[in-house]
């Protein structure tokens, strides 16, 4: 029989045994009510950027709306269609473009915050519009923090 191999399409997050090993979320701070972090909650200050197509970022679209933050926390929802330029901001239906910035691409985000990012470009990524910087890009602490905006104020 033929072995069929494949190259991995992430190497970078391939481990030995030719398993996928997903990179660490590495913007990962918190808005605070009481302003203990660079992020203190206020309403409209912060943006989420989500994909329809991705699990992680259904859940903070979940919670955003659970938690009645909609018109609060100001929304984008990139194409599904991820090609190899990464995330995309289009007016196809069902997308939000980027209106506090106008990006095109989701990648200028990380660029703004950290121009030596060298990992994957991923969503739901939660923005500060003040301080035009991901606050972070892990769905875990993102809907924590929408789950606590109650105590936070927001
Ligand atoms: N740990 C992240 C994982 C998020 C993640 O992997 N998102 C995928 C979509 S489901 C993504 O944006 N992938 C972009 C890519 O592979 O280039 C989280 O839970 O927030």
């Amino acid at each position: 029989m033929t072995e069929i191999r494949q190259k991995a399409e992430f190497t970078k997050e391939t481990n030995l045994q030719g398993e996928f090993v997903r990179q660490q979320s590495i913007f990962r701070q918190g808005v605070t009510a009481d302003g203990s972090s660079d992020f203190q909650a206020q309403s409209d200050r912060y943006h989420l950027y989500i994909s329809l197509a991705c699990p992680w970022a259904h859940r903070a679209n979940i919670f955003r709306k659970l938690k009645k933050l909609e018109n609060v926390i100001s929304l984008s929802i990139v194409d599904p269609i991820r090609d190899n330029q990464g995330w995309r901001f289009t007016d196809n239906p069902g997308c939000i473009p980027d209106f506090p910035n106008g990006f095109k691409f989701l990648e200028e985000a990380y660029e703004m915050t950290d121009p030596s990012f060298n990992g994957r470009v991923t969503v739901p990524v939660l923005w500060d519009k003040e301080k035009k910087m991901i606050v972070n890009n892990e769905s875990s602490d993102i809907i924590r923090m929408l789950d606590s905006s109650s105590k936070c104020n927001i």
